[in-house]
């Protein structure tokens, strides 16, 4: 539980900081909206990953006030952007379930949204499966008002977790994004036809979707003869801090 001591003052102490990472529309190779991803590096200069802290947060309720502050810092980074003259682009954050089952999720949207002067369906929110056991019913009841306060909801991760079909049609999402784990095997017959069924599910339910952790141009390639909408992924841009993604937009777009 050492970390979990050592996160807490990294949250006092500004350790934390967040890096955005660029979707993009296969169509017309444009950005189209940021994931804005977490991220903790020591005073001494360690990196530690989400994956290792988040569950830990999580598990200590750390998260809701870790959560709220990721989705202010992450508004204030798209407004900047906005005011760059890229007001097309949405920002996706990650809601852990332990967000969505608190019982203060609804205010605190609305508190955030009342900082900002940004409309919410510019607000992706990315949750996984896992809000598919426990309660589930009580989740996409939480899940329909969030989107009745229009935001937009996104499955991430999709294809590794718990979700029937049954429940993904009950779910109030906007979008599927297609777990890595896929894009990185279809380079073979079986891999590409997995890719191909998501993305024909996702048109069959009319949903976007999105392919995740794309790193070389022959996934890109079958994606787009696959009619994937969006693709995010280190052959097109890393997560990358504010001034990095500045320069990336410069050079890119
Ligand atoms: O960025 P990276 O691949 O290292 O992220 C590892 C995991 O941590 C991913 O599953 C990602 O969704 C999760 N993660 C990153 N940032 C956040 C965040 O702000 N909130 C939540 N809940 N999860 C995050
Ligand atoms: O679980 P979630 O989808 O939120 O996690 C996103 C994570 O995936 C981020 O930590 C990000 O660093 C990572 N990621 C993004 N693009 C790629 C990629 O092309 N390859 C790999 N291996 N990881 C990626
Ligand atoms: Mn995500
Ligand atoms: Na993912």
């Amino acid at each position: 539980l050492d970390i979990l001591k050592r996160l807490r003052e990294a949250f006092d102490q500004q350790e934390l900081f967040l890096v955005f990472q660029p979707k993009l529309s296969l169509q017309s190779g444009r950005i189209v909206g940021l994931e804005a991803l977490l991220r903790w590096r020591t005073k001494q200069g360690e990196f530690i990953s989400p994956a290792d802290f988040i569950p830990l947060a999580e598990q200590s309720g750390l998260i809701i006030r870790l959560g709220e502050w990721v989705l202010r810092n992450a508004i204030e980074q798209l407004i900047a952007l906005r005011d760059k003259g890229y007001k097309d682009v949405h920002m996706a954050v990650n809601l852990s379930v332990a967000q969505l089952q608190h019982p203060d999720i609804l205010h605190m949207l609305t508190r955030v949204m009342g900082e900002f002067d940004v409309p919410s369906h510019f607000i992706e929110l990315e949750i996984t499966e896992s809000i598919a056991m426990g309660d589930i019913v009580g989740n996409i009841a939480t899940l329909n008002r969030i989107k009745s306060m229009g935001f937009k909801l996104a499955m991430d991760d999709f294809g590794t977790g718990f979700s029937s079909l049954n429940y993904l049609q009950q779910m109030p999402i906007d979008c599927l994004k297609i777990d890595r784990a896929f894009v990185q095997t279809s380079n073979s017959k079986s891999g590409s036809e997995i890719v191909e069924m998501i993305i024909q599910l996702s048109k069959t339910l009319g949903l976007k979707v999105v392919a995740e952790g794309v790193e070389e141009l022959e996934q890109a390639e079958l994606l787009k003869s696959l009619q994937c909408d969006e693709v995010q992924g280190f052959y097109f841009a890393r997560p990358m801090p504010q001034k990095d993604l500045y320069d990336w937009l410069d050079k890119h777009q």
